[in-house]
């Protein structure tokens, strides 16, 4: 069922070679829109199947073009993530080093460094490559490459300068140092512990009596709002490629108070798992976990974690209702994702580096003018196809190394075919651990040759993945991972022991 081992290139080839005989003339180009969340799973998403988290936005725009069911991020961390679909390029260690990714890539071409080369008008206001600082203390320290943004703002606040909340923290004694801050909390608690692999950090929370526009992503949505306006009949005649990065429901869980009195944290729903769930996973495949917390604590960081989705969704409506006012539909693209997922206590985890499926997997979202409405695609789509996607889209020709391959087919017809599977990496101190997510089955190996363990999961039978088949499989089952374990080692590039620097959050 897999047959993707020449596919990948013929497809990307084909693309590339439609988009330049399709490219229109430069002045009627489409916009386009980017939207990006922070750390927003599937699982909270209502067009994605959650029925107490509450997104009327997304979904709202969900009914109005093409919604994938299998989009994988490429490696399940802000800084790695957002440096790979940037760019264009499948991911290694030096993904994930603490400076410019130009520095250690030196031919790459960022997307939106590419519509800016091709006549665009780009801006960012948030966060589209990484922002530092989350834990480190102000002042800021923004990864975003100059070459790619006529306009770029982080959108922080009085309150918030960085976006990642931190003043409101406890930990250390941030938000008591802050008496000002202190008077706009209504209510303010920290949560329990999770941990290694990868670092300890502390789930925390904290409700506020301001504005949305007060805090980051209102900031965000108001300003790029205002630069739809500004750009809608733009005097230079170019079109526009504004991202707005929203920085909700990543961590510290801080926004106004109306968005926590939507869920009573009594009623969240904890995951059901059988008793023997963790037998037969790989002990490295697990990460982040918080066997300490208490089921009021789990209970209040899922509730707290859906009040950040709806803040965030909030802020989306605003920018698809400046859509309907300023009637860019018809001559916009929009594109809505996340960077990556996030556990809410699945398998006891409880936050990213895990390649499973709320980790690993990305809300996909895209509007295009012209093409299908309020469908679902169930093919596989990672994020480096976004790049030969946008440029197809736009009419724009390719640089000359993208490891994607462009779902404009799926946007024509979703159930066109598509023999392309997702890869996602993660580093687990010097380990690596490899997927490859195909529509129904997820195969992983950890560590050189598999030698830290194997998993496979068959999601038409187990969509929780509680079920390892790798410890007992088929013989059909073993031919399959045999296919897959080609494909691992004909695009993935990684050693064991490939440590670029700590990696970014
Ligand atoms: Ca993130």
């Amino acid at each position: 069922m897999i047959r993707l081992a020449l596919l990948v290139c013929l497809t990307a080839c084909v693309f590339a070679t439609a988009a330049r005989a399709a490219a229109p003339a430069p002045t009627t180009r489409p916009n386009v829109l980017f939207i990006i969340c922070d750390d927003l799973t599937t699982t909270a998403i209502g067009c994605y199947g959650n029925k107490v988290c509450k997104t009327p936005n997304i979904d709202r725009l969900a009914s109005m073009g093409v919604r994938f069911e299998h989009a994988y991020c490429n490696w399940p961390l802000c800084l790695p993530s957002r440096n790979s679909f940037l760019a264009g390029r499948r991911p290694d260690a030096k993904y994930s080093a603490a400076g410019l990714l130009r520095e250690r890539v030196p031919d790459v071409e960022f997307l939106p460094e590419h519509f800016r080369k091709n006549g665009y008008f780009t801006a960012r206001v948030g966060k589209l490559f990484h922002t530092r600082t989350v834990f480190a203390g102000l002042p800021i320290k923004t990864l975003e490459d100059p070459a790619c943004w006529d306009v770029s703002e982080v959108g922080g606040t009085d309150i918030d300068p960085c976006g990642y909340s931190v003043l409101f923290s406890s930990i250390p004694k941030g938000l008591e140092s802050h008496p000002e801050l202190q008077k706009i909390t209504v209510e303010h608690e920290l949560l329990n512990k999770a941990g290694q692999p990868a670092y300890d950090y502390w789930m925390e929370m904290a409700k506020l009596d301001v504005s949305d526009e007060q805090c980051v992503d209102g900031n965000i949505a108001a300003r790029i709002t205002q630069l739809m306006e500004e750009r809608s009949k733009p005097s230079d005649g170019k079109p526009f490629f504004l991202a707005a990065g929203f920085r909700r429901p990543h961590l510290l869980w801080v926004a106004p108070k109306k968005y926590f009195d939507l869920y009573d944290w009594h009623a969240m729903e904890l995951p059901r798992e059988p008793a023997d769930d963790l037998d037969d996973i790989p002990k490295i495949a697990l990460t982040r976990r918080a066997p300490n917390m208490t089921d009021e604590q789990r209970k209040k960081a899922i509730a707290a974690y859906y009040a950040c989705v709806t803040e965030a969704d909030t802020q989306v409506g605003k920018l698809l209702d400046a859509m309907d006012r300023l009637k860019l539909w018809e001559s916009t693209i929009v594109l809505f994702t996340s960077d990556h997922g996030w556990h809410l206590d699945e398998h006891g985890m409880w936050g990213k580096v895990s390649l499973f499926e709320e980790s690993a997997r990305i809300p996909l979202i895209m509007v295009v003018p012209g093409m299908t409405r309020d469908a679902q695609s169930p093919r596989t789509v990672e994020m480096i196809d976004f790049f030969p996607t946008l440029c197809e889209l736009a009419g724009l020709s390719l640089p000359p190394k993208l490891d994607g391959a462009s779902i404009a087919p799926q946007l024509r017809d979703p159930s066109a075919s598509r023999d392309k599977p997702a890869i996602a990496v993660v580093r687990h101190g010097k380990t690596w651990g490899k997927a490859v997510y195909t529509e129904r089955y997820r195969y992983t190996e950890w560590g050189d040759d598999a030698s830290k363990g194997v998993e496979l999961y068959d999601h038409a039978n187990d969509p929780k993945e509680y079920t390892n088949l790798a410890k007992h499989p088929t013989a059909e089952q073993t031919a399959m991972m045999k296919e897959m374990k080609a494909i691992l080692d004909r695009e993935v590039h990684v050693k064991d022991g490939d440590v670029a620097s700590p990696s970014g959050d």
